[in-house]
C-alpha cells in the first residue's frame, strides 16, 4: 500500500448518514473541496480527506487501511465483524448520537409474543444475518435465517419468511405491514470507526486532534449557556432549580449590592417549566444560548 501522510474518513455518500456526518465534520472545523466526481472530497484547511461511499463498504475500507476512519451504523459495523469471525480489525470510537434506530425481530400483527423460543423452526428474513445468527446462538434458538438484500418488511406477504429481523426507528413501516416490534437484537446509531491499531505516523496525531474537536463538539451538542439577574437572597432557590446541576458563575452588579448576575452552561435544555419556576424564585432577564464550542 502507498504510504499516505493525509488522514482519509470514509463517509456514506448519500442516504440517511451522509448529511449528518459531513456536518458534524465540518463543526470540528474541517473544510472540504469536492472532486468533480464527488467521491473524493479534499480537506483544504487540515489533512483530513474524505471518501463518499455506499455504507457497506466503510468497514472493508477501514481494515484494509484505505481509509484511517468512517462513519458508519454501528449495525453495519457489527454485522461486518461478525462476518469476518469476530476478529476485532475496526473499532468504535465514538457514538455519534445521530441515525439512531434499533435492530428488532418484528412478527405479525396478530400474533402474541412468548419470548424466543417461540421463534424455534420460523423462517426470519434479515439484511442482518450474522447479528440474528449470533442472537438465535445466544437464546439457544433454532430458526432459519432468509437473507435478503433488501424490502425485508414485505417478505412475510410474499410468503418467503414468516417474520422479519430489520432496523426500526418510527416503526411506521412495521405499521404499514402489519407487523409489531417483538424484541430488540441491538441499539444502533452512527459510530465514528477506526482501525484497531492507530496509525504511529502523522496520521495518528491528526486522528488524537481530531477526536479531541469532536469531543468538544459532542459535548456541546446539548449544552446551553444560561444567562439572568436574581435578587441575592434567591440564589439558593435558583441554584437549586439550574438544570443538571451546573457549577454557575456569580457576579455583583455595579451599584445594586443587593442583585447578583449569573451565568452557567447547563448540560441539557433549559424547559420553559424551568425558566418559568426560575422567575417564580425572582429571576429576570433570563437568556438560554445554544454553545457552538467548548475547550475545557
Ligand atoms: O446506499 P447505501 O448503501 O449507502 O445506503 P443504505 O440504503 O444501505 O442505508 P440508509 O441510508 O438507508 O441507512 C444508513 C444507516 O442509517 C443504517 O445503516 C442505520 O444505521 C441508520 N438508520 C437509522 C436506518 C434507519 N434509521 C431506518 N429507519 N436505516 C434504515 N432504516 C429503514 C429500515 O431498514 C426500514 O426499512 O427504515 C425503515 C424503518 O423505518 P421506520 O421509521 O418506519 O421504523
Ligand atoms: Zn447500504
Amino acid at each position: 500500500m502507498i504510504p499516505r501522510d493525509r488522514l482519509r474518513i470514509a463517509v456514506q455518500k448519500s442516504g440517511r448518514l451522509g448529511d449528518p456526518s459531513r456536518d458534524l465534520l465540518t463543526r470540528c472545523g474541517l473544510r472540504f473541496r469536492s472532486s468533480r466526481d464527488k467521491l473524493f472530497c479534499f480537506g483544504e484547511n487540515m489533512a483530513v480527506d474524505l471518501l463518499l461511499v455506499r455504507d457497506d463498504d466503510i468497514p472493508g475500507l477501514i481494515a484494509d487501511g484505505v481509509c484511517d476512519l468512517g462513519v458508519v451504523g454501528r449495525n453495519v459495523m457489527q454485522e461486518a465483524s461478525l462476518a469476518a469471525g469476530g476478529e476485532a480489525s475496526i473499532q468504535e470510537l465514538r457514538a455519534l448520537g445521530f441515525g439512531g434506530c434499533r435492530l428488532s425481530i418484528a412478527i405479525p400483527q396478530d400474533q402474541e409474543w412468548n419470548g424466543p423460543q417461540q421463534l424455534a423452526s420460523q423462517r426470519i428474513a434479515t439484511t442482518y444475518p450474522h447479528q440474528l445468527g449470533d442472537w438465535l446462538r445466544r437464546n439457544d434458538v433454532d430458526a432459519q435465517i432468509v437473507t435478503l438484500s433488501g424490502s425485508v418488511e414485505i417478505a412475510p406477504k410474499l410468503g418467503t419468511a414468516d417474520l422479519i429481523c430489520d432496523l426500526v426507528s418510527s416503526g411506521a413501516t412495521l405499521v404499514a405491514n402489519q407487523l409489531r416490534e417483538a424484541v430488540v437484537i441491538m441499539q444502533s446509531e452512527a459510530v465514528l470507526a477506526g482501525a484497531a491499531e492507530t496509525p504511529l505516523d502523522e496520521r495518528g496525531d491528526l486522528m488524537e486532534l481530531l477526536l479531541r474537536r469532536l469531543d468538544g463538539v459532542l459535548n456541546v451538542r446539548e449544552s446551553r449557556l444560561l444567562l439572568l439577574q436574581a435578587p441575592r437572597a434567591a440564589l439558593d432557590t435558583i441554584v437549586d432549580l439550574l438544570p443538571g446541576q451546573p457549577i454557575p458563575t456569580i457576579t455583583t452588579i455595579e451599584g445594586q449590592p443587593e442583585a447578583i448576575s449569573l451565568q452557567c452552561v447547563c448540560s441539557g435544555n433549559v424547559s420553559w417549566q424551568e425558566l418559568e419556576a426560575m422567575k417564580r424564585a425572582g429571576a429576570q432577564g433570563m437568556l438560554v444560548l445554544p454553545v457552538e464550542k467548548m475547550l475545557a
